[in-house]
């Protein structure tokens, strides 16, 4: 019985089409789509910290008001992907604790602290451009919740970019001050911008699998590559430098040869010594704990709708 379950499972995956909750599906595609799937969800959750850290100190209402909207779509990120781990059987309570615990991963790209209104906008270019490239792929991923899900954050995510490239924009036609800004903030963010595509592929341990199974689409490096290629030119238009003296066009690949990334900082990140990791972690427990009274809360409603149903 199982070798014909996992047949179908097979020739569904094999002909593009999408395993859906109550399909059957192997073990090890479920954790696995659990696991990628939570930190995904826990990344968008923690990753609204670094730009609400700005709201208040916006300079203008309508910096304010954009930026408070990107914040909040964030917010409902994780909570559609949330809900896809939830049709494979997890439990957000259970995700929520692992986080705080520290026994679930978030992506390494948030430990790093905002340190000037301009990594706001080189956030939304290149942290949000990194995750559009990464994404739209993810928008034909074998598991349909997951997919579908993805179609509509990675049409959130491309306003996500736009305004943070308009930001950049502004700044970049302002003051030399400004100007300054931009360039210290793209310094900081453009290598652990390329760490966010994960290991290189020789040490990646999921993909081979995750490719067979087609919930990765893409390797690590083959996206890491089109996003430097995607960037360069942004780049130049904007009038910046990438911090990189390897940054060169090879016209024999027909890509950009670059430098080589420091894995040392990323596995460091990864493993919870980011120069921000402590502080986002005890932030997320704090959120929670106070949302305690609001779960109760709506849980006591619940229970009184359903006795009430009963009568
Ligand atoms: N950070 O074998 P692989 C966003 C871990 S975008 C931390 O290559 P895999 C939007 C990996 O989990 C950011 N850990 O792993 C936004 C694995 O550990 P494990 C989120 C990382 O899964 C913008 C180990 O290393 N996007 O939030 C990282 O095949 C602005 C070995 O790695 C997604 O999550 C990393 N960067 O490939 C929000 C996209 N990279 O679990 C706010 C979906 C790797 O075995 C503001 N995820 N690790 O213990 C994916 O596409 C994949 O999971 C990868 C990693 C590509 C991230």
């Amino acid at each position: 019985m199982d070798a014909e379950l996992e047949r179908e499972f097979d020739r569904v995956v094999g002909a593009e089409q999408r395993i859906e909750p109550r399909d059957w599906m192997p073990d090890g595609y479920r954790k696995t789509l659990i696991r990628q799937i939570a930190q995904h969800a826990h990344s968008e959750i923690i990753g609204m910290q670094p730009e609400a850290n700005w709201i208040s100190r916006a300079p203008s209402l309508r910096r304010k008001a954009i930026l408070l909207a990107k914040v909040q779509d964030e917010a409902g990120h994780g909570l559609y992907l949330y809900a896809a781990t939830e049709t494979l059987g997890a439990d957000r309570e259970d995700l929520t604790r692992k986080l705080v615990e520290g026994r679930q991963k978030y992506s390494s790209i948030f430990n790093y602290p905002t340190l000037n209104f301009a990594d706001v906008g080189v956030i939304g270019w290149l942290v949000d451009g990194a995750a559009i490239v990464n994404q739209v792929p993810l928008c034909r991923t074998s598991y349909g919740p997951y997919a579908r899900a993805m179609i509509r954050i990675c049409k959130e995510e491309s306003f996500h970019q736009r305004q943070g490239y308009e930001l950049l924009m502004t700044m970049m036609r302002g003051t030399e001050a400004q100007r300054r800004m931009v360039q210290d903030a793209v310094d900081r963010w453009w290598w652990p911008s390329l760490m966010m595509f994960g290991p290189p592929d020789a040490e990646s341990s999921n993909t081979a699998q995750s490719m067979a199974w087609r919930i990765k689409r893409h390797t690590n490096d083959e996206l890491r590559q089109k996003f430097v290629d995607m960037t360069v030119p942004q780049a130049d238009a904007l009038g910046v430098t990438l911090p990189d003296p390897e940054l060169r066009w090879n016209a024999d690949r027909g890509h950009h040869d670059f430098g080589e990334i420091d894995w040392t900082e990323f596995w460091q990140v990864v493993g919870g010594n980011g120069p921000c990791s402590r502080q986002r972690i005890e932030h997320r427990r704090a959120a929670h704990d106070d949302g305690a009274w609001v779960r109760e809360a709506a849980a006591a409603y619940a229970h009184r709708q359903t006795d009430r149903e009963a009568i």
